[in-house]
């Protein structure tokens, strides 16, 4: 490969529903670039992008793919990600390091959900986006739908720089109002011979060239004086404007292309390599102690590894970008995350699964390199200081799964391979609970565990078993109580006694202990002596009083007693789960001078508190969710009665332009497989998200049922 200066390197992600032929996009892109000598095709399982089984398996992107192509004397890097949200995770660490993106619009459908959610990935990081509307030589084809929809959703930033001359199975020419030519493409596609725009073309043409020199101008104050001196601009002029207007993104400039025929291609990325943004030209990076790095070739050696993976043959591969100086082979670097010396030793420029070796990458490039001892993706390398770059921001996981592995002494490797995956696509996240004794997986869907599922059985032979995951509910108490509790131990050896007195009632922030309790007509005068209040690991406080009085309790069995206590804060005596927000008052006891010890009083102080928690009035507490569902309108109805069906609280929704956004609380316990059931209500056209929101009462029957679900199970134990 070519040296290429940061000005010649241009880094752009393909955005775009599933389907929409971002895979086949990239193919067409490294063929003409010379990468590849023919192109594959998804269906022929022989993409350079879609290179892993299980991706043949599905023929659809399940992972990000790193390649490259070059093209006019420039160096294009290109991410190609996934359609699927269950792999939201692929498109959101391409983004980052993206210097823009190009959105592919299947012109079948025009704005799908798929497409609506990458838009917004890329609002989220600020980064300019190129529409590309593909697929037109399909009969079903429909330009000026799509383009409305375009309009109607993502507003009037929008603006046509081509259209399409015979759209449908003919199509094999496109209007660029840039050039103010028709370029004509031979059969099979491939290269543009530039033409005349026919006469029958030539007004609109002419109407959408004012359009676009009007909105290049619109983005920069000098270049709206020429606008208004001139009442024009030049080629040359009308390209910087659209560059600052996709920086800034006030443009969302549209392209033509027909990707399965090789049609428009070449033109984007001739767009690309003189109008799109360099890495130099994007706002610079900044470190998270705010410092801004300088995207060029003089500064200290930085990179930030935004993708790692495991490929046959060569082990772990750390794919990065250049954030600033230049990196060469067996260039020193320090990790700044775990501070630990790294060799670049071998540096590539990776296209899928082919990698080429390289000895050097300019400021703003995109490489691979293989043999790192400790680092991964999220970590900064610095040839010089310690600076950190910030982290991708992976969604929050909105499924999960219990999972074990068929054969026992699996364990182990079970682990490994799940860290492996979880360091191969970071929002699988596995979660070893002790709290529910299942090893937990949570990803963004149904679909994405399976895929999980295939790897475990298919790349690591470890048979497995997903099965429904516990809900880790929680326990309290709504009313004061009163227990004792005698534990007594004289047959024979060391004997063991203990006698525990004590009153629990619910525990409210800001609230003070209460010496006068009144507990089943019976009134407690209290003496407050100690007081310790201890924040639960698991959420909520405990708050232990000491109201012993004549020694009737020594205080070195205090301690014992309060363990006691945790054991059963620990495993709830209602249902096993964590309990929380109670205040304990130890107030009278009673010892034996021999047989007194700690396990004694550990034992009385559970036996006495178990007692009196279920004295109180006890509650079960289950976690609940703010789940946020963009829908289409036409399926709104399905999916609110659905909800309330899920013991859901719909807060509200927001119309947005032929999508509904709707907010709702639910119980976690009623979102098993919700994003099956929310892909068949809607066709696949619905997506959500959901985050941890607070622990909330369950309904009586649900608390009956949960406590006879344990019950039955202690038993089977
Ligand atoms: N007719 C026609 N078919 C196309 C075109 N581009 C892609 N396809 C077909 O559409 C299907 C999906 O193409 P892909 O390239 O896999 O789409 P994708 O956007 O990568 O999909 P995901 O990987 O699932 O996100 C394949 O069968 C392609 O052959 C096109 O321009 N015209
Ligand atoms: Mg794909």
């Amino acid at each position: 490969m070519k040296k290429y200066q940061a000005g010649q390197i241009k880094s752009i992600a393909l955005l775009g529903n599933s389907g929409s032929g971002k895979t086949t996009f990239a193919e067409a892109m490294l063929f003409n670039g010379g990468i590849i000598e023919r192109r594959g095709s998804v269906e022929h399982k022989n993409t350079v992008s879609d290179y892993r089984p299980i991706e043949h398996e599905n023929e659809n992107s399940i992972f990000s793919s790193v390649l490259y192509t070059e093209y006019d004397d420039h160096k294009i890097n290109i991410l190609d990600t996934p359609g699927l949200d269950d792999f939201a995770g692929g498109v959101i660490s391409s983004l980052h390091v993206a210097d823009s993106s190009v959105l592919l619009i299947n012109v079948q459908n025009g704005v799908e959900v798929g497409t609506e959610i990458h838009f917004r990935h890329a609002e989220k990081q600020s980064k300019p986006v190129i529409i590309c509307i593909n697929g037109l030589d399909h009969e079903k084809t429909n330009f000026d739908k799509s383009m409305e929809m375009l309009r109607d959703r993502f507003g009037g930033n929008v603006t046509l720089i081509q259209y399409p001359v015979n759209e449908g199975q003919d199509f094999d020419s496109i209007i660029d109002v840039i050039k103010m030519k028709m370029l004509r493409y031979p059969k099979g596609g491939g290269k543009y011979e530039e033409v005349d725009i026919p006469s029958e073309y030539a007004d609109r043409a002419e109407e959408l060239q004012s359009e676009l020199i009007e909105k290049a101008a619109e983005n920069d104050e000098s270049l709206m004086e020429i606008f208004f001196e001139n009442d024009t601009l030049t080629e040359e002029e009308m390209k910087s404007g659209i560059k600052i207007g996709l920086i800034n993104r006030g443009i969302f400039p549209v392209l033509c292309s027909s990707a399965k025929n090789n049609i428009g291609v070449d033109r984007l990325a001739e767009f690309i390599c003189n109008v799109a943004p360099a890495a130099a030209d994007m706002p610079e990076w900044t470190t998270e102690d705010g410092n801004k790095v300088k995207c060029d070739a003089d500064s200290p050696a930085a990179l930030f590894v935004f993708k790692s993976s495991m490929e046959e043959h060569i082990g772990e591969i750390n794919y990065f970008k250049v954030i600033s100086g230049k990196i060469t082979e067996n260039l020193d670097v320090v990790n700044a995350n775990n501070s630990t010396k790294e060799r670049l030793s071998q540096l590539y420029v990776s296209t899928g699964k082919n990698r080429t070796k390289i000895s050097e990458l300019a400021a703003g490039d995109i490489g691979a390199v293989v043999k790192l001892k400790n680092t991964k993706t999220n970590h900064t390398l610095n040839s010089q200081g310690s600076q950190k770059f910030p982290q991708i921001k992976f969604p929050e996981p909105k499924y999960r799964t219990a999972i074990k592995p068929l054969s026992e002494g699996d364990e182990e490797k079970l682990g490994e391979a799940l860290s492996r995956m979880h360091q191969e696509d970071p929002t699988i996240l596995v979660e070893y609970s002790k709290e529910l004794k299942q090893i937990i997986v949570h990803g963004q869907g149904e679909y994405h565990l399976n895929i999980l599922k295939w790897h475990l059985d298919n790349i690591f032979k470890i048979e497995t078993e997903f099965y429904a995951p516990k809900i880790p509910y929680r326990e309290t108490i709504t009313k004061a109580a009163q227990a004792d509790y005698r534990h007594k131990k004289q047959s024979g050896g060391a004997g063991q006694f203990g006698e525990v007195h004590m009153i629990i009632e619910p525990y409210e922030e800001g609230s003070a202990p209460n010496p006068l309790m009144k507990i089943n007509g019976k009134e407690y005068k209290l003496s407050i002596r100690d007081k310790e209040e201890y924040k639960l690991s698991w959420g909520g406080v405990l708050e232990y009083i000491n109201c012993i009085v004549g020694g009737s309790i020594d205080a070195r069995f205090m301690p014992a007693i309060l363990k006691g206590i945790m054991e059963k804060m620990e495993e709830g005596p209602l249902t096993g789960s964590y309990a929380r927000d109670i205040r304990v008052y130890v107030y009278d006891g009673k010892m034996h001078p021999v047989d007194s010890n700690e396990i004694s009083f550990k034992l009385a102080g559970r036996n006495a508190f178990s007692i009196a928690f279920k004295a109180a009035n006890p509650k079960i507490l289950e976690p609940v969710y703010d789940v946020e569902i963009m829908v289409p309108s036409d399926r709104m109805g399905d999916v609110i009665s659905d909800l309330q069906g899920r013991r859901g609280m719909v807060l509200g929704m927001n119309s947005e332009k032929g999508f509904e956004v709707v907010k709702a609380k639910v119980p976690l316990a009623e979102m098993n497989k919700y994003s099956t059931a929310l892909s068949s209500l809607t066709g696949g056209r619905a997506m959500y998200t959901m985050k941890f929101a607070e622990y909330v009462q369950v309904p009586s029957d649900i608390q009956d049922s949960v406590i006879k679900a344990y019950t039955a199970q202690q038993e089977e134990e």
